[in-house]
């Protein structure tokens, strides 16, 4: 008799109507077999899903360049299908289930006719861990499969252990025919089912991370007690071989891979990565919050990588390990069969083609690499991956980071006074916006604890869950705030970031283990100059004292645009955020 597993593949396949379904063993030999597929027989527009770099310096890697209007996740083509708007909230674009379904419905009918239908089981999270979850994904494209294989544990173990379950969270994919009005990317939390047509981008097709790790873990984690997050999981080792755990949420493209593979410019320091995207968070038997990254690989924003910004980068992606890497959308350096961006190392090439595969040339004003051109690589092939990326039960977190990118304001580095003031400081957390999504580039964003675009339910309620998480706590982390993106008056960055970061953790590291003091503010807890140790910097002490002042002005107009963000909540809103907002206000105001 048919398992519900292979019931609904059935029936997808009855709707999408492939030629061929095709079982992904999740198997090194299979990952060649479908590149070779990419390479020969898949294309997208007039390009081969793949295509072969040079090995020789870059083993294992294939550029692929997608469809010209499918270069980032379309936030406004992403939909929550709750059956109540409420609970999708302001925050979510929200159909009913069955006004979705239909839709899609119609939009799916055939869309995989003379193609083949890739079936992908695969874990979030290692196999053994009590928080892992067992998913399906189906796709008509080869790039999806082998990506989705570098980014989980793909495999045939999988379909065992769903066995005659029917609880697996289901993802329906197909690149449709790339049309953007017909590009939709729906979730349907309480089936934990995703459903995305008409993209072959990162975010919304790659669907065991965004829709699934995020909006609908989210969700989960709503009902169950823990929490789905877009935060970095990094240890930091003292020179005492001490480790100290830390999670860091930032929005896209602000730096969350650099920070998680970080160089240390402080000697005896050392980052060891446990992920770059995104953590699930759960209370331990003792009290602590624990995180475990559900991936297994690095989706990462490629302009901008280079040795001087991000050495550990540069060699994971040219490490003879985990088969292939991936790069999407890179130019190509024609003389050297090699992928190239903006930023990376060394003079702009000579003989280059842009992300589309057009001649390149300097004066026409346009990248060559698209700006949100990434690479996808495996977590392994990383040569600081920590030691406790496959423990199971995940690492106890000892600071939590809520970031974003502001170029003028929120200073270098803020402590909350306690986790529900945490939990305000990130609530009202804005963000300068990246070319990860389609949207206007540079505009400040309220974009709490980054998760605007991952929040898979009423982000009132989120809050509320936030609190809630604390008061589970019998040792909560302590919550900070850090901007990296402060620039002076000529527009110029003042904080050198990258590698210098490590500065910032030790401090954090140092108030985590109640070694030094710091200055109380209203907005929260500040260092004394005299406490960051910035030897070797040549930072003026009056543009560090800028980095670490309150800028009162700054900050009540801040102050409005959070309280006109957080009224969008109503009564959702929880009234303890409510009123520390307003205690705020008024400390700014007199
Ligand atoms: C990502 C994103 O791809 O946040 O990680 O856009
Ligand atoms: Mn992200």
């Amino acid at each position: 008799m048919a398992t519900p597993l292979e019931k609904w593949v059935e029936q997808q396949a009855a709707l999408t109507k492939p030629d061929e379904i095709y079982w992904c063993d999740g198997s090194e030999q299979e990952a060649h077999k479908l590149i070779e597929i990419g390479m020969k027989r898949e294309k997208i527009g007039d390009h081969n899903v793949f295509y072969g770099l040079n090995h020789k310096t870059w083993p294992n890697a294939y550029l692929h360049r997608s469809h010209p209007t499918d270069v980032a996740r379309t936030e406004q083509l992403t939909f929550v299908c709750h059956p109540d708007k409420d609970a999708a909230g302001p925050n979510n674009n929200w159909m009913t289930p069955n006004e979705a379904k239909k839709l899609l419905t119609g939009l799916s009918d055939g869309c995989m006719r003379g193609k083949t239908m890739y079936v992908m089981p695969y874990m979030m999270g290692h196999p053994e861990s009590p928080y892992a979850k067992a998913c399906v994904q189906l796709t008509d494209v080869s790039y999806v499969a082998v990506s989705m294989r570098i980014m989980t544990r793909m495999g045939k173990n999988v379909v065992d252990r769903i066995a005659s379950r029917s609880d697996f969270f289901k993802g329906l994919h197909s690149v449709g025919d790339f049309d953007p009005k017909k590009r939709f990317i729906m979730h349907f939390p309480d089936e934990g089912l995703v459903w995305s047509i008409g993209s072959g981008y990162g975010g919304n097709a790659l669907l065991g991370k965004k829709c699934f790790s995020l909006r609908i873990a989210s969700w989960l984690g709503l009902q169950q007690g823990w929490l789905a997050e877009h935060m970095v999981i990094l240890g930091v080792e003292d020179p005492d071989g001490n480790v100290t755990y830390i999670t860091v949420a930032m929005p896209s493209a602000c730096g969350k891979t650099n920070l998680a593979m970080l160089q240390s410019a402080l000697p005896g320091y050392k980052v060891w990565t446990i992920g770059d995207d995104i953590a699930w968070l759960n209370v331990g038997a003792d009290g602590r919050l624990y995180a475990i990254n559900p991936e297994t690989g690095l989706f990462g924003v490629a302009p901008g990588t280079s040795n001087k910004t991000n050495p550990n980068m540069v060699s994971t992606l040219k490490a003879d390990g985990f088969y292939p890497t991936l790069f999407t959308n890179a130019a190509l350096n024609v003389q050297t069969n090699e992928p190239w961006w903006e930023g990376f190392d060394g003079p702009v090439p000579k003989n280059l083609l842009d992300w589309q595969g057009k001649p390149w040339s300097s004066s026409g004003g346009a990248k060559a690499a698209h700006p949100n051109s990434r690479f996808t690589v495996s977590v392994y092939n990383s040569p600081t991956l920590s030691d406790q990326f496959d423990n199971p039960a995940g690492v106890p977190i000892s600071a939590i980071i809520l970031g974003g990118r502001r170029t003028q304001v929120i200073p270098l580095v803020t402590e909350a006074f306690n986790w529900r003031n945490g939990v305000f400081l990130g609530a009202r957390t804005g963000s300068e916006t990246t070319a990860a999504a389609a949207h206007q580039v540079g505009v400040l964003r309220r974009d709490p604890m980054a998760m605007i675009p991952f929040c898979g339910y009423n982000m009132g309620d989120y809050f509320g869950h936030w609190l809630n998480i604390g008061s589970m706590l019998k040792y909560p982390p302590k919550i900070f705030a850090v901007n990296w993106f402060r620039v002076d008056e000529d527009g110029n960055f003042v904080w050198p970031g990258f590698g210098e970061n490590i500065r910032v953790l030790k401090w954090i590291i140092e108030r985590v283990n109640n070694r030094i003091g710091a200055r109380q503010t209203p907005i929260g807890l500040v260092p004394h100059a005299k406490d960051l140790n910035l030897e070797g910097l040549s930072i003026p002490p009056a543009k560090i004292d800028k980095l670490l002042e309150i800028d009162r002005r700054g900050w009540q107009a801040e102050m409005d645009e959070v309280n006109k963000f957080f009224s969008q909540f109503g009564d959702r809103m929880p009234a303890e955020i409510r009123e520390q907002c307003k205690s705020l206000t008024d400390q700014l105001n007199v």
